[in-house]
């Protein structure tokens, strides 16, 4: 049994010796004093030894015990010691460098030009009494299509070309969709508008993307005619380019508005002369919208007989790029960090 003890004592003040670190310490510990160690082992069966025994393995084992203990002690102590010396080479800071320079070398970031867009939109909006909606990005067809009078096999779906899942659900082609769930949540008279990425199976070029932004807009009340969506378009547009703009309607087809309209706005660049921007016809095309066809307001539990609305469905991307005279739609998603530092 002394054998044995004199075993666990050298082999633990070895290992205690070589130890680097506070937590393979922590492990000799455990092996040796732990509930179930080594050593704790043999102090347990002191009561089965024969009497003339106990006392001189009893006495032996708690010396054994003492050492390891404060060889322990005096090798965490060591090692903390050590630890704290190093702080001055591993965590020192220059305070004689120039804040200047290191902040420019570390560049604050900033939010990506979509993002900025569409916090204008919401603040103009929300100021108007518009409530923000969010909707899912993976839909069911039938907020995305049947419940806005898009039906099956109806030529209109060919508009947006979809990506499906394999479940039979899709990738929401239009922020639209969230026009039915907007109705199933609210009461009117209502105003909500809805941002959101949305997706289209389409080969891209400079003007179309297959992953892009719309911002969704929606007003339901007695007696909404085609008068209050021009005020709101136009108070939208002239609180995003910050000048006073104007908008016309021309017919659009889209089959959850009648009348649909595909609206305009004047050309900020030659203030509606005529210029390459607007292939000189004074106008930029903009935005599809119309009155809300009373199938959709069926559809989201509201009567039409009672109620009116109007919606609008712009692009963000299309919307940045005249803003900011990007000649691209695909530098949006490029994720080349070039192209954002500029804004
Ligand atoms: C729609 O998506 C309708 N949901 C808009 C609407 C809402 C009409 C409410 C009536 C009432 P459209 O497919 O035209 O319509 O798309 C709307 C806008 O999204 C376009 O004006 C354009 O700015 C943008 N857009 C459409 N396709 C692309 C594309 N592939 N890449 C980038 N922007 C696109």
């Amino acid at each position: 049994m002394e054998q044995k003890l004199e075993k666990i004592k050298k082999e633990a003040l070895e290992s205690i010796h070589s130890a680097e670190s506070l937590d393979s310490l922590e492990e000799i510990r455990v092996r040796v004093l732990g509930r179930k160690g080594e050593l704790t082992g043999i102090l347990r069966t002191l009561g089965e030894l024969p009497a003339e025994q106990r006392n001189a393995v009893g006495k032996k084992s708690n010396e054994i015990k003492k050492v390891i203990e404060e060889a322990l002690d005096a090798k965490i102590s060591g090692l903390q010691q050590a630890s704290f010396s190093g702080l001055a080479t591993s965590e020192w800071i220059d305070v004689t460098l120039d804040p200047a320079l290191s902040f420019r070398e570390k560049k604050p970031g900033h939010l990506h030009p979509i993002s900025r867009t569409q916090y204008e939109i919401e603040d103009i909006l929300t100021s108007m009494g518009f409530q923000i909606l969010d909707g899912p990005e993976a839909e069911t067809e039938y907020y995305n299509f049947e419940a806005l009078n898009i039906p099956k096999f109806h030529p209109a779906r060919d508009m947006q070309d979809t990506f499906w899942t394999e479940d039979g659900n899709l990738l929401r082609t239009h922020t639209s969709a969230i026009q039915i769930r907007g109705m199933e949540k609210m009461t009117p008279p209502f105003r909500i508008m809805a941002p959101g990425r949305v997706f289209r199976y389409e080969a891209t070029d400079a003007s179309h993307e297959h992953t892009f932004y719309q911002v969704e807009g929606m007003m339901v009340d007695k007696d909404i005619s085609v008068a209050h969506l021009i005020y709101v378009m136009e108070e939208v547009l002239s609180g995003v380019f910050k000048s006073k703009v104007k908008v016309r309607l021309r017919p659009g087809y889209f089959p959850f508005v009648e009348p649909g309209f595909e609206l305009d706005f004047s050309c900020l660049i030659c203030g509606g002369s005529g210029c390459r921007v607007c292939k000189q016809s004074g106008w930029i095309e903009f935005l599809g919208c119309g009155l809300v066809h009373p199938n959709v307001l069926r559809a989201g539990g509201i009567d039409p007989e009672k109620w009116s609305g109007f919606a609008f469905g712009m692009g963000l991307n299309r919307l940045i790029m005249m803003q900011a005279g990007i000649n691209d739609i695909r530098h949006f998603m490029s994720g080349d960090i070039r192209f954002v530092q500029q804004f």
